[in-house]
């Protein structure tokens, strides 16, 4: 019951608070960034933190959970590979009465009283931030200007909502065209693979749309490796503005770069303290982020932390 609960509130007995977080993998600088965050803001919180790394397969994380729910951890946080196919360990978590926090990536559960709240950036956003610099960018165009994307992990919630974001504002202008458009897994090992065999099935290609630092950073080695100028012989937008994809943009390989935070930390222990403490917190808590040039990012980069 209710009352149960709070006279067991580890805060009030003077316990550590407990929090399981199943992360998605190490796939990125960003998730670097993030899981370093997640950990140094969790010790400073003087919580007891469960960790595990899923390696970016939604079982891992479902088994993660489920060894959570069975420890009975005070408070469980994820971020979700993809959107889908939730339900059922959500439920198990609401059933055993431990509260769910996402961080980074959204659930597509219509039932929302399954997760306290989500925590992360706003993608479909970060996605109009990147078409809105294209189509100004090619505003007199007279020829078509042929883009290919590579995509984040398909399903998750930033390759979908970063791919719709950018189609949106792209639409303005129908020289902008979408020749190709494939997943790199949000790694660079893929992101190099993926833009080999577009550069061997297109001629031409002027714009790259990767959504991610590091799948952009693999396209650079990419292109150079087919002799073409990175930034130059083609446009490259990415997103994260970790601080390989901020050298690259000094360096003027990369031409755009939209910011998104992985220093979630702070602000999702905030939320497990509140949330022990019985308070009410805002269902969705939105990232604040920018956007750089290659110009902005020379400057940002002395001074960028990740
Ligand atoms: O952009 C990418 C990482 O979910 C926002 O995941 C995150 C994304 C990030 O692998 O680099």
């Amino acid at each position: 019951s209710a009352s149960e609960s709070a006279s067991a509130s580890p805060s009030a007995a003077g316990k550590k608070i407990s929090l399981g977080f199943a992360q998605v993998g190490a796939e990125s600088g960003w998730r670097t960034a993030n899981t370093e965050s997640i950990k140094s803001s969790a010790a400073e919180a003087g919580f007891d933190l469960k960790f595990s790394d899923a390696q970016q397969k939604q079982e891992n994380q479902i088994k993660a959970i489920r060894s959570y729910i069975q420890q009975k951890v005070d408070v469980i946080a994820f971020s979700p590979v993809v959107e889908s196919g939730w339900d059922t360990v959500l439920k198990e978590a609401k059933d055993a009465g431990i509260p769910v926090i996402l961080t980074d990536r959204a659930v597509d559960s219509k039932d929302d009283s399954l997760y306290v709240t989500f925590i992360g950036s706003d993608f479909v956003e970060e996605g109009r931030r990147a078409g809105d610099w294209l189509v100004e960018q090619y505003k007199d165009a007279s020829e078509d200007v042929n883009i290919v994307e590579l995509q984040g992990t398909t399903g998750s919630a930033p390759a979908n909502d970063r791919k719709a974001g950018f189609a949106e504002k792209i639409a303005a202008n129908p020289h902008l065209k979408i020749i190709a458009s494939q997943t790199g897994d949000f790694t660079r090992a893929k992101g190099k693979e993926v833009m080999q065999s577009f550069l061997k099935a297109h001629k031409k290609i002027d714009v790259l749309y990767a959504h991610n630092d590091d799948m952009a950073l693999g396209a650079i080695q990419a292109i150079e490796a087919a002799g073409l100028k990175p930034g130059v012989d083609i446009k490259i937008i990415s997103v994260d503005a970790v601080k390989d994809g901020m050298t690259a943009a000094s360096e003027g390989k990369i031409n755009f770069i939209v910011e998104c935070n992985p220093l979630l930390g702070p602000q999702l222990m905030q939320a497990v303290n509140d949330v022990v403490a019985g308070k009410e917190i805002p269902k969705r808590i939105v990232t604040e982020e920018g956007t750089f040039t290659s110009e902005q990012a020379k400057e940002a980069l002395p001074n960028r932390k990740y």
